[in-house]
């Protein structure tokens, strides 16, 4: 049999509703990245109004991750996020940048579903800084650096046209984007030819940046969600290199196929190890975190020898 392209962990899952001291029932679509030699995992959990909040578990290892007593982020109640916020806070991602860590997060409200950021130097203060889209935009996933003196994003507006296709677009300042180009789009009759979306923050390899995403393929029996790999050039990332054929994850694992939304693996954060390997997060069926380790040379070649085009 061939190599699975992610091992999954066989401690999965890594957090369930049950491990967190507060109530909740979901604990899912997590971001990780590292924090003075730690990980640090900001996660999404429903509370039984079935709005969403944002926690927070650390580790040493990357696996076993303890919760902090209190929630992270709860929907702003007062000030310009409160009106966006009213219906919750849903799947953070987590850049560092410049020392700084960055997070994007759907915002729920009345008035549709727009990205926000935050930002933090020690998960413990954490400060909103703007809404930086318009409704409808989820999954928004930052560079780790700069191209020029723009910072860059990865976008996943929807139009009947061209429906839920990934973006790129530049910011001078964090707050206002443009120069949007489509970088990626679902393949027709193909496992991800529904909706794809960016996942985690693209990775800096020597062939490219990576990026995992989410790719949706509807079934008589639902929407099914699974993981995939593309590769941008690093000096021009709007410049897809290859986008794997095959999907990377799907769902198989019991916690995977049933929970809150069954058929559901959802990454939000991946982190690259020095010997060569990344551990990819994701929740399962939109309930646990689980996590998985994959070579990252592997992950490009797959891009690149066993690839489609890009749209
Ligand atoms: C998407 C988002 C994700 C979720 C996925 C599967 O539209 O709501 O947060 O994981 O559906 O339910």
């Amino acid at each position: 049999m061939e190599e699975p392209i992610i091992e999954r962990y066989r401690g999965n899952p890594i957090l369930t509703p049950d491990d967190i001291p507060y109530p909740v029932e979901t604990v899912h679509n997590a971001a990780v990245v590292r924090h003075e030699g730690r990980y640090v995992m900001v996660f999404r959990a429903h509370r039984r109004n079935g709005r969403s909040i944002l926690g927070l578990a650390e580790s040493e290892d990357g696996f076993r991750f303890d919760p902090r007593p209190e929630p992270f982020l709860l929907p702003a109640t007062s000030g310009e996020f409160a009106e966006y916020e009213e219906y919750g806070v849903e799947d953070p991602r987590v850049t560092c940048v410049e020392g700084e860590h960055l997070i994007t997060y759907s915002a729920y409200s009345r008035h549709g579903v727009r990205i926000a950021l935050a930002r933090t130097h020690d998960f413990s203060r954490v400060e909103r800084v703007a809404l930086v889209s318009q409704a409808d935009m989820r999954n928004v996933v930052l560079f780790p650096e700069k191209f020029g003196d723009r910072y860059a994003r990865l976008d996943r507006p929807h139009s009947e046209i061209s429906p839920w296709s990934i973006w790129i677009s530049y910011s001078p300042d964090l707050v206002h984007w443009g120069d949007s180009k489509v970088v990626m789009k679902p393949v027709t009759y193909h496992w991800d030819e529904l909706k794809i979306g960016p996942g985690a923050p693209p990775i800096r390899t020597e062939r490219g940046w990576l990026h995992l995403y989410h790719g949706v393929f509807p079934t008589m029996n639902g929407a099914v969600y699974r993981l995939g790999a593309a590769l941008h050039d690093l000096e021009d990332p709007a410049r897809v290199l290859g986008v794997h054929d095959g999907w990377i994850l799907q769902p198989v694992d019991p916690w995977e196929t049933t929970g809150y939304v069954p058929n559901v693996v959802f990454t939000c954060g991946a982190v690259p190890e020095e010997d060569g390997t990344v551990k990819i997060y994701w929740g399962g069926a939109d309930r646990v975190m689980c996590v998985g380790t994959a070579s990252l040379a592997r992950l490009v070649d797959l891009c690149l020898e066993e690839g489609r085009p890009p749209y």
